[in-house]
């Protein structure tokens, strides 16, 4: 049946750094979400008789999407929808299950750490056949087509039941129900040692995990408490609830100050770890010890050998622009190269495919590997138990060690939520027309040796993305870096990254505040953020 498209706008909002991201409340528009899923499915590449698969993080408006979408994709001609059981599917279990089973591509119902509920946010994303977020190409031309959409097909049947293990005709379209966590946990256990992870718990190893009432709880509850041992109660928060239980479900210092406090208190556990909405992003927090996302990533390269998926090295390494060279260094000292491409996942994509990197991470709290096609929560906490069982050392003595031998990145990032997006185009805008002048000036002992707009020229498809970011970079390897976020739902976000280089031998104990005071005040003079927003301090230190 062939419905049209009402008289209001609907989907014609260009998608951000991943996927399209709104209210709730927009996307309950008659025909909202109907037009945007067609959209998808008139432009993406698929056989007749495809497979598609579908899930989400199981926030507020999750299972009306995930009916809507069956009926639309039983109109269009596919030949089987595998869907999460009651609707789950984690980021990177919804691209594991894409990649294994060979479908043309999956929806993914998420708007990731974005706050959920009637009131919150939803989102829609889709993922190639790779399992990865589809490239610009692919996104650019679903946004064509939300433009000039004037129909979209269903059919008229009853809801699916979500709940039930198993598979039912929609029309000509098969439905199958599938276990949302065992694919993703069989893939966990070919990847890492459970035996070594297993005994070391065995050997009086705690952790604290805080799935933050999001996606993860299922899956960790089956492979930290289940397959690994650790104890009852060690997955905190491991309801999946439809409002997060009115929580931010960002693991970051700011949401997750529950887990920090348990860390960084008496009795802290050996090991803490955090995940978000749909469990594609990670916190690891050792006692006494917050592993920024740039560390981490660096961290886990340098010893990634030690489990068993990696124990033949890996192929290369790649960062988001605005993440720490701290990698780089690590990259360097293998004798790897080491990427740097923009902001998004869908731009390691390529090099993964490629056979180019292996090991992948954003300062945005996103890790991960060639095993899937997105970045993976679970997958980077299982590697963090890996090492540490097989090292026998504490996150701290890790983290210091890494330090003593390549040199420490201090970072921080700087948010400036809700601000008036002119007044942040402005901004942006300005800037980067002040860059040519910025080599050579001295703000006390920094000296900007470099400043440009960050372009990458993807090695694999030679295709090339401008305007990602601005960067500042300093003699010495110091740095700061501009943007505006791809995800937020409410004007606009300006993000500064900061980060400050010190090499062997150098400073490596202080607190980060300290050694980034200089440059947070030179990051202000040189964007005029005070000047032009108003803000004096920002909303989000992570
Ligand atoms: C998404 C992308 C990430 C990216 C992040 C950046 O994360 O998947 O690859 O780092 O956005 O966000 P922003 O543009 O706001 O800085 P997620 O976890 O929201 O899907």
């Amino acid at each position: 049946m062939t419905r049209s498209v009402p008289s209001q706008p609907f989907s014609g909002q260009k998608p951000g750094t991943s996927g399209l991201r709104k209210k709730v409340k927009v996307f309950q528009q008659e025909g909202y979400a109907e037009n945007f899923v067609q959209a998808v499915f008139d432009v993406v590449e698929r056989a007749p008789g495809s497979t598609l698969v579908l899930g989400g993080d199981g926030r507020y408006h999750n299972r009306t999407v995930i009916q809507q979408a069956i009926r639309i994709a039983a109109a269009n001609g596919y030949g089987k929808v595998l869907v999460g059981q009651g609707g789950i599917l984690s980021t990177p279990a919804a691209s594991n299950v894409i990649r294994k089973f060979g479908a043309s591509g999956g929806l993914i119902l998420s708007a990731s750490h974005n706050p959920g509920g009637p009131d919150e946010d939803f989102g829609i994303k889709y993922n190639i056949a790779n399992g990865g977020p589809a490239p610009e190409a692919v996104t650019e031309a679903i946004y064509a087509r939300t433009q000039t959409i004037d129909r979209w097909l269903t059919v008229d049947t009853p809801d699916v039941d979500l709940d039930t293990p198993g598979s039912s005709q929609v029309g000509d379209l098969v439905v199958e129900v599938i276990d949302s966590v065992a694919d993703y946990a069989e893939l966990m256990e070919s990847l890492f040692d459970f035996n070594a992870i297993r005994a070391n718990v065995e050997a009086g190893f705690t952790m604290a995990f805080d799935a933050m009432s999001a996606v993860t709880g299922p899956y960790a509850t089956e492979i930290l408490e289940r397959r690994l041992g650790f104890a009852e109660g060690t997955v905190r928060n491991g309801v999946p609830l439809e409002d997060f239980g009115g929580h931010h479900p960002d693991p970051n210092m700011v949401h997750a100050h529950e887990l920090f406090e348990t860390m960084f208190g008496a009795d802290a556990p050996d090991f803490g770890a955090a995940s978000d909405g749909d469990g594609d992003r990670n916190l690891i927090v050792g006692r006494n010890r917050f592993v920024t996302p740039s560390d981490s990533l660096a961290i886990l390269a340098a010893n990634a050998h030690l489990a068993p998926g990696y124990a033949a090295g890996l192929k290369g390494i790649a960062r988001s622009m605005p993440t720490s060279a701290a990698a780089d260094r690590v990259a360097e000292a293998l004798g790897l190269r080491c990427f740097e491409t923009p902001t998004g996942w869908k731009f390691f994509g390529n090099l993964l495919d490629a056979g180019m990197a292996t090991i992948c991470g954003e300062e945005s709290a996103g890790t991960g590997s060639d095993h899937v096609r997105e970045k993976d929560g679970l997958w980077a906490v299982l590697l963090w138990l890996n090492i540490l069982a097989v090292r026998k050392i504490s996150v701290d003595q890790l983290a210091r060690e890494h330090w003593a031998k390549f040199g420490r990145n201090y970072y921080a990032r700087h948010d400036y939520e809700a601000l008036p997006t002119e007044k942040a185009d402005v901004l942006m805008a300005e800037l980067t027309e002040s860059l040519a002048a910025l080599p050579g000036k001295a703000f006390g002992s920094l000296e900007i040796a470099e400043a440009d707009n960050f372009s990458y020229h993807d090695p694999v498809d030679g295709s090339t993305s401008s305007n990602q970011g601005v960067r500042v970079m300093f003699a010495g390897g110091s740095r700061v870096v501009f943007r505006l976020s791809g995800t937020g739902t409410e004007g606009a976000t300006l993000r500064v990254y900061l980060e400050r280089y010190e090499p062997v031998g150098g400073d490596l104990d202080r607190e980060t505040p300290d050694m980034l005071a200089d440059l947070i005040a030179a990051a202000d003079e040189i964007a005029g953020i005070t000047r032009h927003t108003g803000r004096t301090v920002p909303d989000v230190v992570t």
